[in-house]
């Protein structure tokens, strides 16, 4: 099949909350909206990347330009039998895997919706059921508990805490064990570079299942060290930005576990091919969240359908960062779990009034 209509749409959506850690506040969040369609069918794939440079190179303005220019004049070119096939076509293109995950992430909803097949079939995964999880991010200690409370009111069962060297140990130590049925994870987003080992083992105590990039993402001789030393399982998840990224993790034991993000790797089959070779190698994947809209997040349940995925991701339900999400199906979570919906391809559809309301910037071929 050919692609024959190609609509970008830039959106900007106000947090209900900011998502204030040391690295960023996040006000608002910009994302860019494909939609591929070859006559009667329109697949539809979120660009993951930030307004500014603060958490990868990529940006919405870099992606919007590489997409118009590069990407999008290459897929109306080419003619495909698997979405595997659009490899070839961007392979002249570096790097922009974010962009490139957007469009590719179309062609895998298009490619199951031409089929009458759900997306996670498609990719052979079995469960329905996805073990959900929300990060708490805080500035003081009352924050911390309540954030927390709030979460096991809401109904989830893992939590992600953001953590610096500068956090608070009792208290989060007191959070951990009020909570023994709660899965913690901690994720320090590079803040432990150089911290002396003391402060670590503070830390390694405090009972979380698993810690989240300590250092900084190219420092992976010394993720393989604290690796070895540390009782709590290390988790890599800014180091991961390709399948060779993984196999590293894996070969050099850098890390237990990789936080997978599609838009990073550069999409669904780059993805699917990572999770694959960590369940070979017994190493554990779970899904990490980019504070994405219900486009990126449908994407991402379909990978968790597959049984390489081993922990639960950053799922938290549509109307958890913003009032009105631009899907259509409202993604919920109840005792821990968000479903997938049972229709062709993703099985959610875009809500176009309030896309359109959320739009400062269009374009169509
Ligand atoms: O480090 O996991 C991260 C959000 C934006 C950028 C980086 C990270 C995050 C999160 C996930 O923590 C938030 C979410 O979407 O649930
Ligand atoms: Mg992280």
């Amino acid at each position: 099949f050919k692609i024959e209509h190609v609509k970008m749409s830039k959106i900007i959506v106000p947090l209900k909350n900011p998502f204030q850690t040391k690295l960023q506040h996040v006000q608002e969040r910009e994302a860019i909206i494909v939609e591929l369609s070859t006559g009667d069918q329109t697949g539809l794939g979120e660009c993951v990347a930030f307004t500014t440079p603060w958490y990868t190179e990529e940006t919405i303005k870099m992606a919007w330009f590489v997409m118009k220019h590069y990407l999008i004049p290459e897929l109306l070119k080419a003619t495909f039998t698997h979405p595997d096939d659009l490899t070839n076509y961007f392979s002249h293109i570096k790097g922009n895997r974010m962009a490139k995950a957007a469009i590719e992430q179309a062609l895998w909803d298009l490619y199951a919706k031409r089929q009458q097949r759900p997306l996670y079939e498609v990719l052979g995964g079995s469960r329905t059921a996805i073990d959900a999880g929300v990060v708490v991010t805080w500035q003081t200690v009352e924050e911390l508990k309540q954030k927390v409370d709030e979460a096991v009111e809401d109904g989830y069962t893992r939590v992600k805490i953001k953590v610096s060297p500068q956090s608070d140990v009792e208290a989060l130590t007191e959070v951990v064990q009020k909570y023994p049925d709660l899965l913690f994870f901690a994720d320090a987003n590079s803040t432990f570079t150089s911290c002396p080992t003391v402060i670590l083992e503070r830390f390694d105590a405090i009972g979380f299942r698993l810690f989240e990039q300590p250092f900084r993402e190219d420092d992976w001789l010394d993720h393989q060290r604290l690796t070895e030393k540390f009782t709590t399982p290390i988790a890599l998840d800014e180091s991961i930005r390709s399948y060779a990224d993984a196999k590293r993790l894996v070969r050099m034991h850098a890390a237990d576990c990789i936080v997978l993000k599609p838009g990073r790797v550069g999409g669904t089959s780059r993805s699917a091919n990572v999770i694959r070779f960590a369940k070979e190698h017994e190493v554990d994947v779970w899904l990490g969240g980019m504070i994405e809209f219900g486009i990126s997040k449908a994407h991402n349940l379909a990978l968790a359908s597959l049984d390489g995925v081993t922990l639960p991701g950053d799922f938290s339900a549509s109307n958890h960062f913003w009032e009105q999400d631009i899907i259509q199906e409202p993604l919920t979570v109840e005792k821990g779990k968000m479903h997938i919906i049972e229709a062709p391809g993703i099985g959610v559809t875009l809500n176009e009034e309030v896309l359109r309301s959320y739009e400062y910037k269009r374009f169509e071929s």
